[in-house]
């Protein structure tokens, strides 16, 4: 009877200090797989980031279920799948080592303060130094127009200042209010709804004050996005509001989306139309696999280069961001 009763005691005493020690840990518990719809309902409280090439600050735990999201210590995550980085389904990469991958999404997530959105998003590593092209279209649920062309750019004019090249576009219930583009490990620019930059980060004096981007590693690029420049006046909060997110994740040639083709070639990917009409992004979020090819295979293969009626439609790959107050 002795011996039992030491056993208890040691069992007590052994279960009260991983008690002890899961209480002082509640980071390291698994979240809840949510879906795009019940996540979008938990408000985001927010936290501030610095895009500083260190991604340690991101504190919310991902849910281990990929396509799936969570709200986690003030930061709203989605993990997309991996390897469903097939475009309409048929894409593939660039034979070039450089270029064999780094379009696969695996982690998006939002957070915010009073002063910025941040974002962190994160893909595969390319096979070298050559971290692709990503595209974050915003819709404000509630907010008057937007745009359903993802800032896709004057073919006369060319380059980052003019568009994203991406031959992508939403459907009217997501019209997005601003765009932001992503190139490289260290370039942005953010459109209005016009299409218009309205914000440029290149690493050069003339930068926009306060919109920051920087990647951690080639797999992780923090952007940091003063609110005043994304329609939240000075001193305001986006606390009370939703906005949803369209994320699409490519590979870049002079910080444009690089073209997927027909045919695989050294550089370019392979899969897509005779002509550059077919979406320019392999991998979408809040989706499924099944879902998001369907979506990035809508495009008419029979339009002219260019011409956003010939665009694919994204209208069910998204997510739903609540953002709300401490
Ligand atoms: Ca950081
Ligand atoms: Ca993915
Ligand atoms: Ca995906």
């Amino acid at each position: 009877m002795g011996r039992v009763a030491l056993f208890l005691v040691i069992g007590l005493v052994f279960s009260s200090v991983c008690f002890a020690e899961d209480a002082a840990e509640p980071a390291a518990t698994a979240v809840k797989a949510l879906t795009v719809d019940e996540a979008g309902k938990i408000p985001v409280t927010g936290h501030t980031i610095a895009a500083d090439k260190n991604i340690r600050d991101w504190t919310g735990v991902a849910p281990e279920q990929e396509n799936s999201a969570a709200v986690s210590n003030g930061e709203y995550i989605w993990k997309d799948a991996a390897g469903d980085d097939a475009g309409s389904g048929s894409y593939t990469y660039p034979l070039d080592k450089v270029l064999k991958k780094g379009a696969d999404l695996k982690e998006f997530r939002v957070t915010f303060d009073k002063d910025n959105l941040y974002l962190l998003i994160r893909t595969d590593r390319p096979g070298d130094w050559w971290t692709g092209f990503k595209i974050v279209g915003i819709h404000k649920e509630g907010a008057a127009g937007g745009t359903e062309v993802l800032a896709q750019g004057d073919m006369d004019e060319g380059g980052f200042d003019s568009g994203t090249f991406a031959n992508l576009k939403v459907a009217p219930a997501l019209a997005c209010q601003y765009v932001v583009a992503i190139s490289s490990s260290y370039k942005g620019r953010i459109y209005d709804e016009k299409g218009k930059v309205i914000a440029r980060k290149e690493a050069q004096p003339d930068d926009t004050p306060g919109f920051k981007v920087d990647d951690f590693n080639w797999n992780a690029i923090e952007v940091v996005i003063p609110l005043k420049l994304i329609g939240v006046p000075q001193g305001a909060s986006p606390a009370g509001e939703t906005w949803k997110f369209i994320i699409a994740t490519g590979q870049q040639d002079s910080d444009v989306a690089r073209r997927v083709e027909a045919t695989q070639s050294q550089y370019h990917g392979g899969g897509g139309a005779e002509v550059n009409v077919n979406p320019n992004v392999y991998d979408l979020a809040g989706s499924d696999k099944a879902t998001q090819e369907k979506e990035l295979g809508s495009f008419d293969p029979n339009a002219q280069e260019g011409d956003p009626k010939g665009f694919a439609t994204i209208g069910k790959s998204f997510l739903t961001v609540n953002f709300g107050s401490k």
